[in-house]
């Protein structure tokens, strides 16, 4: 209850911030693109992650208030990014959308809103949705994914591996990536799973899919999971979340 105030409070005070993973090709380890994260620069506790506030959040419904906050400020770096940066394929934004605000209409004249107030490439603003989040309702999920993309985003599937009930799903969903959950990709080279890996990579590619690893952690994940013919990695191996700013100076964009 405390919590939820707190959080509240923390929205107006500013302090939910907006930090971004880089994603790198595994060819010449160059950033191809950015996943948004929440962060909650706590007062006295310091830098929270959404594994401390994100149910709170959820439950309470303030999670649609930080998920518009992510998108307006995701959509801006993007333009910033891209203003910086003319590379075809141009670089993207992957930003993260949860349930209560799969749920919204709203959702749909957010996407809208942000997409023609920025200048952005179509399709370079991707909207990240779970597997789990997908497979709740696939019927309802299949429609509004049609209508986002029609509105020129583009469409992430994460923690692609995590339960296989959406293999067969995945060709009658318009996601233009998949990302491979951690769990999944923390384990290749172990025999089996690297052949489950390798398979689900190019099914993904005959469907004209791009492919990200989440959670790559050391250079060998990242020499393993290019060997498996995955062409995009994300994790510590490459970097963690960092600040607007610095993602900025990492491509050479201007300073807000
Ligand atoms: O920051 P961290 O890597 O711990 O993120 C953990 C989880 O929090 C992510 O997997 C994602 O599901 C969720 N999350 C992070 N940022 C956002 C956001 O902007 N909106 C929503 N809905 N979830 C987010
Ligand atoms: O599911 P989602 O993409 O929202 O999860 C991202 C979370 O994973 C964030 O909390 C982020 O800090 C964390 N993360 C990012 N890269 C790595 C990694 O290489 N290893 C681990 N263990 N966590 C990571």
């Amino acid at each position: 209850l405390t919590l939820e105030a707190d959080l509240r409070r923390a929205l107006e005070r500013g302090e939910i911030k907006v930090f971004f993973q880089p994603v790198v090709r595994l060819e010449d380890r160059t950033i191809a693109g950015f996943e948004a994260l929440l962060r909650w620069d706590h007062p006295r506790l310091g830098q929270l992650d959404p594994s401390e506030f994100g149910q709170v959040a959820e439950q309470t419904g303030l999670v649609v208030d930080f998920g518009l906050l992510a998108l307006e400020r995701t959509a801006r770096e993007l333009a910033a990014w891209q203003r910086a940066l003319a590379v075809d394929p141009p670089i993207f934004a992957c930003v993260n959308i949860g349930s209560r605000q799969l749920l919204r209409h709203d959702l749909l004249r957010d996407v809208k809103s942000v997409l023609m107030r920025n200048d952005i490439v179509k399709g370079s603003l991707k909207l990240e949705l779970s597997e789990g989040l997908v497979m709740e309702n696939p019927e309802y999920a299949a429609q509004m994914l049609g209508r986002i993309k029609e509105l020129g985003a583009g469409l992430a599937m994460s923690d692609f591996g995590s339960g296989y009930s959406s293999l067969a799903y995945l060709q009658s969903f318009p996601f233009d990536t998949i990302k491979i959950g951690r769990s999944f990709t923390r384990q290749t080279g172990k025999g089996s799973r690297a052949v489950i890996l390798r398979s689900l990579i190019s099914l993904a590619h005959d469907l004209g899919m791009d492919v990200v690893a989440e959670g790559a952690e050391t250079e060998s994940d990242a020499i393993e999971l290019y060997q498996l013919g995955c062409a995009y990695a994300q994790g510590y191996a490459f970097g963690r979340p960092i600040s607007p700013m610095e993602a900025r100076r990492l491509v050479g964009a201007a300073p807000e």
